[in-house]
């Protein structure tokens, strides 16, 4: 029996069909590209999109107009390492064995290797600080542990190098580099981590001088005595008034640091600093050497986090001009949280707003433009979220949950209302109790366990979290709810206090990988790890 042709056309289109049905997607068909960027320690109300009181962020503030903002993103353990080991396994750090500063486990899954076996071609630049070399990527080149500023050392599967500049324009650069170097025929997943705005926020020579002219207002809660929350605040030492050292005020220039010349150090007392400011010779005490001591920080902070929102307008302007931006989604964020003076403090770790709190900007194809969404997301969502914009399954050991409906603008009904915190590192660098707790859109109630203490903060009402509650008669009722809540993540996410009396030993802040802190002005003989 003869085949007619159109019969044979279409036996031709439903085996096309057929084909196309079981063909994983490439990027000429419509899978995205997926730039992640993520900073170290930029603060959410240190973008002006977020409303920020002490500086503009316009490139940044222009992602976040082409896209989604979310006000809620938190992250769940708010420090360096554990929040990068959450970004790759979308997993607690109950789950991912890296709750404090140790080495991470680079053999178990992680959502580079999943994207690179999904057909993607997977890049990693910047500051990775996990104690291991990156897995699951075709090409990556990363800062020794914290990395420096200055000239930064960057090694890759080859060895170390120098590159001369600032870290936040050789980041980028490298990564611009490394799409370039892309194959064209495979969509991309670019993670792109600054060093910046870390401590000791060493600015590029530009913006070092332009927010040294700058006066800097001070946060409400600058000079908090902590006398309504005695359980963990009174004994933390990263406060900006008592804690900054000389090099982070800049007082002792490095050798490897060009020294500010218009606070030239003279001398420094414990309750004193005499400076030569503007050719004027001036001894601070008090509350003026305070103040002083807060300008000082956050010039540098906010010079620092000036050049991140350049180089993020310069990676938009390069994906526009390569005929990227219309099938890449841009996301911006940070790794953790931080404290801007507020509650008399820098650093992160506690479960406090300005710790909790990071910002998330997305911008790109599926993404609502002009959104902000008050829909709560955390770190472990990350990971999900990549694999379902790429079309591939999330496993189901990954604990967080795809962002993906939220910013097509269709949040699910059943979507989070309440978000689980736990931090570990005890007395770690800055004398931090271990504590977890859950946040609601409305309240907040923190257990530090180790000293059974317990905190409330109506968030509505007392938003700088300053009136602890906890035991009040009135509030037994949203305490005991909170409790319930509280009770119930950690069931969901299987927290069984796995780390709660004993911590990982192999720290990547000490020991064997010292080395990795990245200060010292070794140049390229800095061994890379084995
Ligand atoms: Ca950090």
């Amino acid at each position: 029996m003869k085949t007619s042709i159109c019969s044979r056309w279409a036996i031709f289109a439903l085996l096309t069909m057929a084909c196309l049905a079981v063909r994983p997607s490439h990027a000429d068909e419509g899978r995205p590209n997926i730039v992640y960027i993520m900073t170290d320690d930029h603060a959410y109300h240190a973008l002006s999109c977020y409303g920020s009181k002490v500086n503009h962020t316009p490139h940044l503030d222009k992602l976040a107009a082409s896209g989604m903002r979310f006000n809620n993103a938190f992250v769940t353990n708010s420090i360096c390492t554990p929040s990068r080991a959450t970004l790759l396994t979308g997993k607690y750090s109950h789950k991912n064995g890296t709750p404090v500063f140790n080495r991470f486990d680079g053999e178990q899954q992680n959502v580079a290797k999943l994207l690179q076996k999904g057909g993607y071609h997977t890049l990693m630049v910047g500051k990775w600080h996990l104690g291991s070399d990156p897995t699951g990527f075709d090409n990556w080149n990363i800062l020794p542990g914290q990395g420096r500023y200055i000239d930064p050392i960057l090694y890759d599967a080859k060895g170390a190098k120098v590159y001369e500049g600032y870290a936040t324009d050789v980041i980028t650069d490298i990564g611009v580099g490394m799409l370039q170097a892309r194959p064209k025929d495979k969509p991309f997943f670019l993670m792109l981590h600054h060093k910046a705005p870390h401590r000791e926020w060493e600015p590029n020579d530009h913006y070092r001088k332009v927010f040294a002219e700058k006066v800097i207002p001070e946060p409400a809660t600058l000079r908090d005595d902590y006398s309504t929350r005695p359980a963990a605040l009174p004994i933390n030492q990263q406060t900006v008034f008592k804690d900054l050292t000389r090099r982070d005020l800049k007082l002792v220039p490095p050798a490897d640091l060009q020294g500010p010349k218009r606070n030239q150090w003279l001398s420094v007392k414990p309750d004193s600093v005499e400076l030569m400011v503007n050719g004027v010779q001036r001894t601070l005490t008090g509350p003026d050497l305070d103040s002083w001591k807060y300008q000082r920080y956050m010039q540098d902070y906010l010079a620092c986090v000036q050049s991140v929102d350049d180089n993020v307008g310069r990676l938009m302007d390069w994906l526009k001009a390569e005929g990227l931006a219309q099938n890449t989604i841009v996301i911006y964020t940070a790794d953790n949280g931080f404290f801007l003076g507020d509650n008399g403090m820098y650093d992160k770790r506690f479960m406090y707003e300005p710790s909790l709190h990071i910002p998330l900007l997305v911008t790109g194809p599926g993404v609502k433009a002009g959104e902000v969404t008050d829909a709560f997301a955390i770190n472990p969502d990350f990971a999900p979220t990549f694999l379902d914009l790429a079309g591939l399954a999330t496993p189901a050991d990954m604990q967080g949950r795809s962002l993906k409906p939220v910013l097509a603008g269709k949040t699910p009904s059943d979507w989070r209302k309440s978000m689980y915190y736990r931090y570990y590192h005890d007395p770690g660098h800055h004398n931090t109790r271990a504590h977890y707790g859950v946040r609601t859109a409305t309240h907040k109630l923190i257990h530090y366990w180790r000293v059974d203490g317990w905190e409330l903060f109506d968030l509505k009402a007392d938003p700088g979290e300053q009136k602890n509650l906890y035991g009040q008669p009135a509030m037994a009722e949203i305490t005991q709810g909170l409790k319930s809540e509280l009770q119930q993540l950690r069931n969901e996410f299987q927290d069984q206090d796995q780390f709660a009396n004993e911590l990982p030993k192999d720290g990547v802040d000490g020991g064997v990988l010292r080395w990795a802190e990245g200060h010292s002005p070794q140049g390229p003989k800095v061994p890379r790890p084995q």
